[in-house]
């Protein structure tokens, strides 16, 4: 298979880190980046198993050969507290290897903090500095500086006896002298002290970011708000940790073949209240209104399967991504919470007795977030 993103032009997403402040919970993106065979997907495997279940979701691979990643990985996990904020984190790897460098801008966009697994030896040296130097340069390109952005070094395959010294790598690859661990992914060592530190990182920088956004000038905040960090309200509550039980392959929802049946009221079951998402769709609004008319029409299920109908074209239409890897990785993307989108493709397979006004009610939820984030685009 060849580089799964190769988009002509590259459009940056923005960061899709929140601080949520009814729940007082933090939900940032952590991307594992690295040289190829360094150990990323590997570290990712540790966590997911030791992890407990219920403050981890699935494990999704998207797409490999082998051993080698050739889109990514994602693994969304939640720890209880990391300087006394519940947090949630979106885990990513990058594919290592030299040509899938347009995946790795595309798998990089939004992230708020890296975890690089440089490979400790000898003979990845090279490696180790190209794809470092890949890493400057794509934050560069989102306007991002190294120096100033959440990282830690994983030292990793430090059981191997052609590892280089310690003091050699840190001299080599530490520019910013950002916190560094000795790790072997492989038996697990010291990969959740890396994840530990890494997400203090992000927290701290969420917190320092906010705090100089709130004390901005008008115009600075502005430009603070275009990169992602205000505080966003999430309109539904966050589903649990439990919420995730992913396929083995990425899921796909279904993409509509009927037209809407003519038996629907014939205007909309809201009007009157003047309550519709309609108006997020100028011109194009009939879609989600078909949704909350079956919702008020207590046709649950009819709602999430129009719903899901409707995602799987957003998702498809989402620019920049001709090519890129399937729905699942468009909506991880787009920054739609993993395990939400994996809860509406089950939805959308289920049978119609076991949809319920919740499943439906958080259908049409899931579609207006994404709807949102794409027009942020
Ligand atoms: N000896 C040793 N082997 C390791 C360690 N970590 C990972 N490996 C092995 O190195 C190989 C590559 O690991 P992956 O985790 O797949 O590497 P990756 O960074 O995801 O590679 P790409 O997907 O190509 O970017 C696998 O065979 C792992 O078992 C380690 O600490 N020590
Ligand atoms: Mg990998």
């Amino acid at each position: 298979m060849g580089d799964l993103g190769r988009p002509t032009s590259f459009d940056y997403i923005g960061r899709v880190s929140l601080i949520n402040p009814l729940a007082r919970e933090i939900s940032a993106k952590i991307v594992y980046y690295g040289p190829g065979l360094s150990g990323k997907t590997t570290s990712l495997k540790y966590l997911y198993s030791v992890i407990k279940a219920e403050r981890r979701g699935e494990l999704v691979t998207l797409a490999t050969e082998g051993d080698r990643t050739l889109f990514f990985d994602f693994l969304p996990i939640s720890i209880e507290r990391v300087q006394e904020m519940p947090v949630r984190l979106q885990l990513y790897t990058v594919p290592g290897q030299i040509f899938y460098a347009a995946t790795r801008k595309l798998v990089l966009n939004g992230a708020d903090g890296v975890v690089f697994v440089a490979d400790s030896q000898e003979a990845a040296r090279d490696n180790n500095r190209l794809s470092l130097q890949d890493l400057e340069d794509n934050l560069a390109e989102m306007g991002l500086d190294l120096a100033r952005f959440p990282h830690v070094f994983q030292w990793n395959k430090r059981d191997l006896p052609t590892a280089m010294a310690v003091a050699t790598m840190n001299a080599e690859y530490n520019h910013h002298g950002a916190p560094a661990f000795e790790t072997c992914a492989s038996k697990g060592t010291g990969v959740l002290q890396a994840l530990k530190e890494i997400s203090a990182s992000v927290v701290r920088d969420l917190r320092r970011r906010q705090q100089g956004a709130r004390r901005a000038p008008t115009g600075e905040t502005q430009l603070v708000a275009e990169d992602g960090l205000t505080a966003r309200l999430s309109a539904v509550a966050s589903e649990a940790v439990e919420e995730a039980t992913a396929p083995a392959a990425a899921p796909s929802l279904p993409v509509p073949t009927q037209p809407p049946p003519a038996s629907l009221p014939a205007r909309s079951a809201l009007a009157g209240t003047g309550l519709s998402f309609a108006p997020l769709w100028p011109g194009d609004g009939a879609g989600v209104e078909r949704v909350e008319r079956h919702i008020v029409a207590r046709e649950f299920a009819t709602a999430v399967r129009a719903a899901a109908e409707l995602m799987a074209l957003l998702l498809d239409a989402l620019p920049g991504t001709s090519g890129t890897g399937g729905p699942m990785a468009r909506a991880a993307l787009l920054g739609i919470d993993g395990r939400e989108y994996l809860r509406l493709c089950r939805l959308a397979s289920a049978p119609d007795a076991a949809l319920t006004a919740e499943d439906a009610l958080f259908a049409l939820y899931l579609l207006v977030s994404a709807r949102v984030k794409q027009q942020a685009l």
